[in-house]
């Protein structure tokens, strides 16, 4: 592709085309030199939904998305998908795309294939997070599935980072073990719905105070849509908190 298409292409998916947002976030994919946006960060706030296998983070993305777009935002997902190199994430993707309606120009989603069976973070998330927020979006959810690095990964790709857990995977201890529980802004507890979730909680609420400034814990059910405002209203505290942290640090003589 020339300098000049690159350019239309770039002016095009900034007016809100998304055909061309999805061509720009192809060429990354293809790793292809794409336009760079315009400036590096121009407001959103991007979460990242991190958590064992089959934890809930497609659902709970999607009911983000229905959350959010009912308060007017713009919303993206970036799931990762490990099982299709090629296909656009036939297989995992399709737990949000199922629930997010087509015609809604307000919402849009994109699976970035992950290089190797294991899962991880794609290259692509990080440049595909900045043209969505060049486009406009207010809000982009990044989707990992994963542990140990990937995590670690995400956690510089995102301003907010949700780590789900769920009361039957018996994983907390796992999570607790890696320490992974403290790179979260919020510990996510789903599946409240099911038997063994208030048990989880407590256990997940007992470690976690031990460390004084630890993650909050929430929760939900994102199958049934129960704690989403209060996990949307626990994020934007949290992302206050921070917001005030970084003003103070920065009148600071020192700093
Ligand atoms: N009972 C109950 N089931 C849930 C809830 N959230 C998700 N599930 C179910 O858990 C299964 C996995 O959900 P997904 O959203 O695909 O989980 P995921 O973490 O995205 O899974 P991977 O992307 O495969 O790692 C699905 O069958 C969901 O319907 C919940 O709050 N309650
Ligand atoms: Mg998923």
């Amino acid at each position: 592709m020339t300098q000049t298409s690159h350019e239309a292409l770039a002016r095009r998916a900034r007016s809100g085309d998304r055909r061309a947002l999805a061509q720009i976030i192809s060429l990354i994919e293809a790793g292809e030199a794409p336009p760079s946006p315009d400036s590096p960060r121009r407001g959103g706030l991007v979460v990242g939904l991190a958590g064992g296998v089959g934890a809930g983070k497609s659902t709970l993305a999607a009911a983000l998305v229905r959350y959010l777009r009912q308060q007017g935002k713009r919303v993206a997902v970036l799931a990762s998908d490990p099982s299709s190199p090629r296909t656009g994430g036939a297989l995992l993707g399709d737990r949000v795309r199922l629930r997010i309606d087509p015609r809604d120009e307000g919402v849009y989603f994109r699976s970035l294939a992950t290089r190797g069976a294991a899962g991880g973070l794609s290259a692509a998330v990080a440049p595909a997070r900045d043209w969505l927020l060049e486009c406009g979006f207010d809000v982009v959810l990044v989707e990992t599935v994963g542990v140990g690095q990937d995590q670690v990964a995400i956690r510089n790709i995102v301003d907010l980072l949700l780590v789900l857990i769920t009361p039957h995977s018996g994983d907390e201890i796992q999570w607790e073990k890696a320490g992974l529980l403290e790179l979260a802004d919020l510990v996510v507890v789903n599946k409240s719905d099911l038997p063994g979730a208030e048990h989880v909680y407590q256990q997940v609420c007992r470690a976690l105070s031990l460390g004084t400034e630890g993650p909050a814990v929430i929760s939900v059910s994102a199958l049934h849509g129960q704690g989403i405002a209060e996990l949307w209203a626990a994020l934007i505290a949290r992302q206050r908190d921070a917001n005030q942290q970084t003003e103070r640090a920065s009148d600071s003589p020192a700093g």
